[in-house]
């Protein structure tokens, strides 16, 4: 089981995926997810990044579906993502082995440079595409910018996305990873 603060940040999840708003996660949320990362980042929709995204977002879901989706009537309902995410978070191996993964496909895809870090307009595109507000996105970009150097480092963010998965702490920050709770 996981606590009711824990559990409030996996229905934050849940809300980001279900991007067309029909409370299960379906096919169609994909498109609409990966529209709104395409036009938050200026992608050109078709062009390496736009695919190379798209590409791995899908496969991220397929593989959701797949694990979640209980009684097989191929979406996935608010009840069987928590059954999901109860598992998947239950302990740092399963983390690993069933959240961090998303991750590391899609951090090279959002550093627009290629040089490892997330930039200022990098990071703040990737927290707009969760459908948060440009001052939201600033306000996380200062909590996440632990060590005020002006960019978002792999750990700074790998950190935070642990913590946002794993901690019961209220005051750390990670709690806002996918926007406000
Ligand atoms: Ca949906
Ligand atoms: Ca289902
Ligand atoms: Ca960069
Ligand atoms: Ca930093």
């Amino acid at each position: 089981m996981l606590s009711d603060f824990r559990l409030q940040k996996v229905k934050r999840v849940f809300e980001f995926y279900d991007a067309n708003g029909n409370g299960v996660l379906d096919l169609d949320d994909i498109d609409g997810i990966c529209d709104h990362f395409a036009e938050q980042f200026g992608w050109t929709v078709g062009g390496e990044r736009d695919s190379n995204f798209r590409t791995a977002f899908t496969l991220h879901w397929n593989n959701l579906i797949h694990i979640a989706d209980e009684n097989k009537d191929g979406v996935v309902s608010e009840e069987e993502f928590i059954s999901y995410y109860v598992l998947a978070l239950a302990n740092d191996k399963n983390y690993y082995r069933f959240i961090k993964p998303f991750f590391d496909d899609i951090f090279p895809i959002i550093d627009s440079d290629d040089d490892g870090v997330l930039s200022k307009e990098d990071y703040t595109a990737f927290f707009r595409s969760f459908r948060n507000s440009q001052s939201d996105a600033e306000a996380a970009f200062d909590n996440m910018d632990q060590n005020n150097d002006g960019v978002i480092s792999h750990y700074e963010l790998y950190t935070m996305y642990y913590h946002f998965h794993m901690s019961e702490d209220e005051n750390d920050g990670s709690q806002s990873f996918y926007g406000k709770l």
